[in-house]
């Protein structure tokens, strides 16, 4: 199977040479360099990645788009996606295609925080993201434990039937909670492996933890109006 691995970086290039070498032999590589100066590009074009670049700074739920768009164009059929800041283990990416090679019933797998290991996350995260976890689990009736997690791999024909949703209506940070809805409005089978998260070495997480959470209660309210309003 043509399995893809793809990030999104901004300013990232600090990390983002440990994270480009420790991905496992056999992957294509798309990292989508998100209006960056520091020369997070340049970095991962002379390690071998296909390198997408926004002249300017989109948010990382587009630059996510963009990276699952150029992997589609290029044959994907499984992509896995990661953060380039470092917090993920590259070298649990084969856990997740082993997954769904073993699984033929499953679409998409998301890593936990939650059976893994989380010493990078702030206190406040740890609160409440539980709490939007219980949510969109009741109204996508799944049962995982970290929907919000970014590590994921998923079959490129189970993102085919969700991306429509960001044609007509984005959040430039956050796209997770709107794909999963419309994952359950398709019957995609999810299922999640444990992963481990660590601080980042380098730099600060872009994402505040107020305007975080009000994102995700926006984006779950759009994405119930949008999917409902396709169901009728
Ligand atoms: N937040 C943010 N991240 C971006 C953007 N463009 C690309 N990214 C990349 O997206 C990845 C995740 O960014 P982080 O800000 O660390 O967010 P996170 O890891 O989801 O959340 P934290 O738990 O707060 O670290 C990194 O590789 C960033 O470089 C952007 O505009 N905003
Ligand atoms: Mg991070």
């Amino acid at each position: 199977m043509n399995c893809f691995v793809t990030m999104e970086v901004l300013n990232e290039h600090a990390n983002l040479g440990d994270v480009i070498k420790a991905i496992p032999k056999g992957y294509e590589i798309i990292v989508v360099d998100d209006g960056s100066t520091d020369g997070s590009g340049e970095l991962a074009r002379d390690m071998g990645a296909k390198v997408v670049r926004h002249p300017i700074n989109l948010g990382q739920g587009l630059a996510f788009v963009t990276g699952v768009k150029a992997a589609m164009m290029s044959g994907a059929e499984i992509i896995v996606h990661i953060d380039g800041d470092g917090q993920h283990d590259p070298s649990q990416i084969q856990q997740f295609t082993d997954y769904l090679k073993k699984h033929p019933n499953i679409d998409v797998v998301v890593g936990s925080r939650r059976i893994g290991s989380n010493e990078g996350a702030q206190i406040i995260r740890k609160l409440f993201l539980p709490v939007f976890n219980w949510v969109v689990n009741r109204i996508c009736k799944y049962e995982v434990s970290d929907y919000l997690c970014g590590f994921r791999a998923y079959r490129v024909s189970s993102l085919k039937k969700v991306m429509h949703i960001f044609d007509e209506y984005y959040n430039a940070q956050y796209n997770a909670t709107e794909m999963f809805i419309g994952f359950s409005y398709h019957g995609i089978r999810v299922a999640e492996i444990p992963v481990d998260i660590t601080p980042r070495k380098s730099g600060k997480s872009y994402k505040g933890n107020l305007k975080y959470g009000i994102n995700i209660l926006i984006a779950i309210g759009l994405s119930l109006l949008y999917w409902n309003k396709r169901r009728q």
